[in-house]
């Protein structure tokens, strides 16, 4: 609907109708078009209505601030989303997820003409409500009672749109609100099908992280804490005695706890390299590791090296899309790029390891979050640690990681049953929809 855009009266027109009809009552200290077309017309509204103008970048600059988002906001402000037309509502929902990516609240759209395609419905899904000015079918009705258009016309619209819908996006609430045992059924990756099944009977969703370097010392750890774990993440190469009798007392251990086993080897080579790492050397990571973690860097050869590597196993990896660490380089259109790579190979991908819970939709996939502690700090080289209620309620992890917080504590034992009991409460609050 790019015409308005070249008849000034009409721009003039609509935005006065779109002021009176959703913007004047609004709340919301901001505008924000959806670019480019609705970019006119939300200037024209941010001026009249004396709200500051978010600009969102599609592409983020490859210099300077590499912001997505240009303008004055505080995080916690309130945005009012602009579009001309929508269809399926994906264009709204990715500048929503922008901003919302930046704290901002971004849960009303105003829309010139909902073409009545599922697109409302989508983003209601996904906690947006939309208002829009015309439906297709009123505009449909004016030009067939003033005759511009004949009524078999009209007919044979509506029933055009009637028939060709968007397709339903997955609502981001599904994913949250969705219980583990639901999206055991949900998931075509037998390792993730695995660990939402042993989060839901051993009702514990704590990844220990076991980062100490005797054998010893790690298995006595899992020894006292293994009812309170559904999956231990290892970093195999920093084991100083490491040999393979630690390999079958951890396998032993898994099957006697009921655990699964990451290797969290973040392979980041091209596929051929990753095939050598993952099956030789003196780990034979492939062997004994459920599912490893993995880069998404060097491209889609990754997943194929582990596709044909892992062919008739069972075995999952998880995906890096974000990082917890300070300052890191990750930006949100290589998250967004690491998701759609997952996409394309999502019978391989047992979760993405990430921080948000916008990253993605998709209830198949576990949402696996590291740095996490009872309170929120920091340690000396840049990791930051949010709670356990910030990381499930908010930020939408589903298994959550936990390294020192636990494996330094005076009582490792103790302090495991305090982590499995906090992280439970706040799933449970989170697939009761009670979150305020
Ligand atoms: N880890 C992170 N952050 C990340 C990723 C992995 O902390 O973004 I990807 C790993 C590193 C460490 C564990 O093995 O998770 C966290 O340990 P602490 O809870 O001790 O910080």
């Amino acid at each position: 609907m790019v015409f308005e855009i070249f008849y000034s009266q009409l721009q003039e027109l609509i935005s006065v109708l779109l002021y009176d009809f959703a913007i004047k009552e609004s709340k919301c200290q901001h505008v924000c078009g959806v670019p480019y077309t609705a970019l006119p017309i939300a200037t024209l509204l941010s001026v009249k209505a004396k709200k500051s103008m978010l600009m969102r970048r599609k592409e983020a600059k490859s210099y300077g601030t590499k912001k997505v988002i240009e303008g004055h906001y505080c995080v916690g402000d309130s945005c009012l989303i602009i579009e001309d037309v929508i269809t399926s509502g994906s264009s709204v929902m990715e500048t929503v997820n922008d901003l919302r990516k930046e704290g901002l609240k971004a849960d009303e759209a105003i829309i010139i003409l909902d073409r009545e395609q599922g697109g409302k419905q989508n983003l209601e899904n996904n906690n947006v409500s939309v208002k829009s000015l015309f439906t297709m079918s009123d505009l449909i009705g004016i030009l067939v009672e003033s005759k511009k258009v004949t009524e078999q016309m009209g007919i044979d619209v509506k029933n055009y749109l009637n028939n060709v819908q968007a397709p339903k996006s997955v609502s981001l609430n599904e994913r949250i609100l969705l219980p583990y045992e639901k999206r055991a059924e949900l998931t075509s990756n037998p390792i993730a099908k695995k660990l939402f099944n042993i989060m839901a009977v051993k009702k514990t969703n704590l990844c220990i992280s076991v980062d100490l370097t005797s054998s010893i010392k790690i298995l006595d750890l899992i020894e006292q804490i293994g009812d309170h774990i559904c999956l231990v993440k290892t970093h195999i190469d920093i084991i100083e005695d490491f040999c393979d009798n630690f390999i079958t007392s951890l396998t032993n251990m898994a099957k006697k706890f009921n655990f699964l086993i990451l290797e969290d080897r973040k392979f980041a080579d091209i596929g051929n390299t990753i095939a050598l790492q993952y099956e030789k050397g003196l780990y034979k990571i492939n062997e004994w590791a459920d599912c490893v973690t993995c880069h998404s860097l060097p491209g889609e050869g990754i997943l194929k090296a582990f596709s044909s590597s892992n062919e008739g196993t069972n075995k999952g990896i998880f995906l890096l899309a974000e990082m917890s660490s300070e300052g890191n380089l990750i930006t949100p259109e290589y998250t967004q790029a690491t998701v759609k790579m997952a996409e394309k190979y999502s019978k391989l991908i047992t979760g993405l390891v990430c921080q948000k819970k916008e990253t993605f939709n998709n209830p198949e996939w576990i949402q696996l979050t590291p740095g996490v502690q009872l309170e929120s700090s920091k340690d000396s080289l840049g990791q930051v640690y949010n709670t356990p209620e910030k990381v499930i309620l908010e930020n939408g992890a589903d298994c959550v990681v936990v390294g020192r917080g636990i494996v330094f504590a005076k009582n490792p034992a103790a302090e495991a049953i305090v982590y499995k009991d906090t992280l439970w409460r706040c799933y449970m609050k989170r697939i009761s929809g009670k979150i305020e």
